[in-house]
């Protein structure tokens, strides 16, 4: 039967959490308390303003919508000039590979991802041209756990979403995987990823035997 995958970005086509959290770092810091690696576990998968708001009650800081605002502007600020200097080396392991793959045998691929930078993050690394459809942080109002992204995915390529596997890193991502009634592959901790149809621990698992076996 006919299959298409949709992909999240950060986490499974580069690994940009970590300049996410020195952007969030830095804000927090500005702000007078500390934010560390563990903390920013918690963002994987979360919107912009999300974050803000799970930072903010880590520091115990209170704020006002107008308030938040500067600050938001001032972490992408910070953040995009890490994105500007991305380039292709940053793909993660297993994906061009992969990408290769369904390309040969004619099968879609569209991205789901809640960053509103995403265009420019596949830009930057040079995938932009081969996705069939994008779906980022700008066009979706419910952000995952709610399935919308990927049911917008599904709708660009044209398919069922019972046909789509979605790769996701993010326990969040997941669940709105399966709250889309989709496959998931999980890429990460097993343990943290349980929900997940099936679970790799990183990118280098996604070879083309695991692909076929799963196409089954
Ligand atoms: P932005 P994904 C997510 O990307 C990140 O994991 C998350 O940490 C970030 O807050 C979110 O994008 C929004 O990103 O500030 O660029 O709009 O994993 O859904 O591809
Ligand atoms: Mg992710």
């Amino acid at each position: 039967k006919e299959i298409a995958f949709i992909f999240d970005l950060d986490g499974v086509i580069v690994d940009t959490a970590k300049y996410h959290f020195l952007a969030w770092r830095n804000l927090a810091n500005s702000l007078g308390f500390e934010f560390t690696e563990e903390h920013n576990e918690l963002l994987k998968g979360v919107s912009r303003v999300r974050s803000l708001e799970i930072l903010l009650n880590i520091g115990k800081v209170e704020l006002t919508d107008e308030e938040k605002q500067p600050l938001l502007v001032q972490k992408n600020t910070e953040y995009l000039e890490y994105v500007n200097k991305m380039t292709a080396d940053e793909i993660l392991p297993g994906i061009n590979g992969l990408l290769d793959y369904l390309d040969e045998h004619s099968i879609k691929y569209a991205l789901g991802s809640a960053s509103k930078n995403a265009p420019l993050i596949l830009e930057k690394v040079g995938l932009f041209n081969r996705f069939a459809a994008i779906v980022d942080g700008n066009d979706v109002s419910k952000a995952k756990p709610d399935p919308e992204v990927f049911l917008i995915g599904a709708q660009k390529l044209n398919m069922k979403p019972e046909n789509c596997i979605v790769v996701e890193d993010a326990i969040a991502g997941v669940e709105a995987a399966n709250a889309a009634k989709m496959v998931s592959i999980g890429i990460g901790d097993a343990n943290l990823l349980s929900e997940a149809t099936f679970v790799l621990s990183d990118t280098t698992g996604f070879t083309i035997d695991f692909l076929r076996n799963i196409m089954k």
